[in-house]
């Protein structure tokens, strides 16, 4: 299952080395820029629950290591996003990861009185609507709060988040999967690895991460659990089948070491 959703076609590897785009990054993070491990297109489909992001810092799905590298997201509108069909929320820039919950599917959840506890947000000013037209973009980091709503309308909701960071910092992924460099002031005619991204599948990664510790390495391609390392960062205060995934492999691992 995992090919289709971690190769880049070569639109998606141009918008992803987009010169504009780059131009933007450049921006935020300097001229030496790598793609991050992790990009998504996101289709919200009218009433499938398992397409509403709840309140997350990205960093909260990344490692520690994350913590001390900026991760500029562009997360592009394919068509226009309305706050019917699901557009991005944002909320505050406190600079620093709380602790999240896990899992009613398989996105972590940030609940709403941390987030005025500890990041100090009041939810009437900070949270913001970020509606968007058609080919806009929204820079947003790996600390910013951020969620998505339940699309209300009878169409799907189209974009695909991004992400760059400064070359040489750490990938900030369990070691799961590397960036590539996309610009590099030394190499003026640089041409991005992107075979070298694509043949890094992380989704099998992610279900690997456990089974591969317990010594069968078998991944079902037709498992459509996500399970992630994410899952044992935090602390499990929901079940679902992904995350109940995670503990079976978990388990197993456990009773293989003893
Ligand atoms: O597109 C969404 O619904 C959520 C996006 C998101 O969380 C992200 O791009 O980091
Ligand atoms: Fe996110």
């Amino acid at each position: 299952m995992g090919s289709f959703l971690v190769i880049l076609n070569i639109a998606f590897r141009n918008l992803y080395g987009n010169e504009k785009l780059l131009n933007a990054i450049e921006q935020l993070i300097g001229p030496n820029i790598s793609a991050h491990p992790i990009w998504n297109t996101r289709p919200k489909l009218p009433g499938v629950i398992e397409t509403d992001v709840p309140w997350h810092q990205d960093s909260a799905y990344f490692d520690n290591d994350s913590y001390s590298t900026l991760v500029a997201t562009a997360w592009v509108a394919f068509y226009d996003t309305t706050v019917e069909n699901g557009c991005l929320e944002n909320g505050h820039k406190k600079g620093m990861v709380i602790n999240h919950d896990c899992c009613d599917n398989f996105y972590l959840m940030l609940f709403e009185e941390k987030m005025v506890k500890r990041l100090g947000v009041d939810p009437k000013t900070d949270f913001q609507m970020c509606p968007m037209k058609a080919g806009s973009v929204i820079f947003f980091s790996n600390v910013i709060p951020h969620r998505s709503n339940p699309n209300t309308t009878d169409k799907i909701r189209w974009g695909m988040d991004l992400r760059y960071q400064k070359t040489g910092t750490p990938w900030g992924f369990y070691g799961m999967k590397s960036g590539i460099v996309l610009r590099d002031p030394d190499q003026p005619d640089l041409v991005p690895d992107w075979d070298a991204y694509d043949s890094q599948d992380r989704y099998i990664k992610q279900k690997e991460y456990e089974i591969e510790k317990t010594g069968d390495g078998k991944v079902d391609e037709f498992d459509t659990t996500i399970p992630g390392p994410w899952m044992e960062k935090w602390q499990i205060v929901r079940h679902s089948v992904h995350v109940d995934q995670f503990l079976k492999d978990k388990g197993k691992k456990a009773q293989e070491a003893n």
